[in-house]
């Protein structure tokens, strides 16, 4: 018998398929939480179809309700300027320097290295922290990520973070009056050998991409340990909130690689957002951004989020559904 080598053509086809079957995978992961989404609010699927076009978004920003300047007090984050925050935002999506105070990320901190976390969002594969390394030989499978769920909610620290007055008055100024808190969640992000693109594609880890889980939204995310490079921080592509290219209003993919990102919104706007514990960025998540997977050190986050539409309440901690 002999046995003739694939030519270039084949070679490109046999990659074409293996890259459609990529993307089909990335896609179906996604596709039990849409649906649950639907079930548990109709309202969601027109927002999703329609939120990522911009005259879509341009007439639902015009509905946000102006708000009154007021003196925010007991706020945790003493000496941050709400209108300078507000003005970042605006113009470039994002803005860092909001610093958590030291115990209030000792305390989280504290509280999550003795609470078992869900390994890639699946409350069946329950660990703790660590015994990272333990835990994937016990279930078999890489364990890219660990999430706290409503478990978080009994942490103090993570609460006064949520309620704090400064983070709801920024919302307010920027989403307009009816912004509300949609999330609250607290993760780790492990370096692992060989995660999935599906598994990736559930964290948020490794391709750009935007929220659609709401009309407009806002989301805080908090350092609770160091990151550096090697701890995937979170990476920001700054302007890209405010002008979408075409293609990327149109698109059904959550994830896209990063040439075909920086192409259009330009080689200098991603920032790589990393700092000490407590470092604590808000971000437009309309804007394509992404986690990258740590490559040494794992890294614990803290998001608090805030839309105008009503919370669903498994997203809230988010949970995707799982099959
Ligand atoms: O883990 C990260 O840094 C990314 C999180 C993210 O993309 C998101 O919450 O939408």
């Amino acid at each position: 018998m002999t046995v003739t080598k694939p030519d270039k053509a084949d070679a490109a086809s046999l990659e074409a398929i293996a890259r459609n079957g990529s993307i089909l995978r990335r896609i179906a992961v996604r596709i039990p939480t849409y649906l649950s989404d639907i079930r548990e609010n109709p309202a969601w699927l027109p927002m999703f179809v329609l939120a990522r076009t911009m005259p879509a978004r341009r007439l639902h920003w015009r509905g946000a309700k102006p708000v009154r300047a007021k003196k925010v007090q007991d706020t945790m984050f003493a000496g941050v300027n709400r209108q300078d925050v507000v003005d970042a935002l605006q113009s470039d999506g994002l803005f860092s320097g909001l610093v958590l105070p030291k115990f209030i990320h000792e305390e989280i901190a504290a509280f999550v290295r003795c609470t078992p976390c869900f390994g890639n969002f699946d409350r069946r594969l329950e660990f703790m922290p660590t015994e990272h390394e333990q835990a994937e030989a016990r279930f078999g499978v890489p364990l890219l990520s660990g999430h706290y769920f409503e478990r978080i909610l009994a942490c103090k620290a993570a609460l006064a973070i949520q309620n704090d007055p400064l983070l709801t008055d920024i919302a307010a100024h920027y989403l307009g009056g009816q912004a509300k808190l949609i999330t609250t969640r607290v993760w780790w992000s492990f370096p692992t050998g060989q995660a999935s693109d599906a598994d990736k594609n559930l964290a948020s880890l490794g391709k750009y991409h935007f929220d659609l889980d709401d009309w407009r939204m806002l989301k805080f995310f908090f350092y609770l340990l160091p990151v550096d490079e090697g701890t995937g921080p979170h990476v920001y592509v700054r302007g890209s909130h405010k002008r979408r290219a075409l293609k990327h209003q149109l698109t059904l993919l959550v994830g896209h690689p990063a040439e075909e990102v920086l192409d259009v919104y330009g080689e200098q706007s991603p920032v790589t957002l990393t700092g000490e514990a407590g470092l604590g960025f808000v971000e437009d998540p309309f804007g394509f951004h992404m986690g990258t997977v740590p490559a040494h050190t794992p890294r614990l986050m803290m998001e608090v989020g805030f839309g105008v539409s009503p919370p669903s309440r498994r997203r809230f901690h988010g949970e995707p559904v799982i099959r």
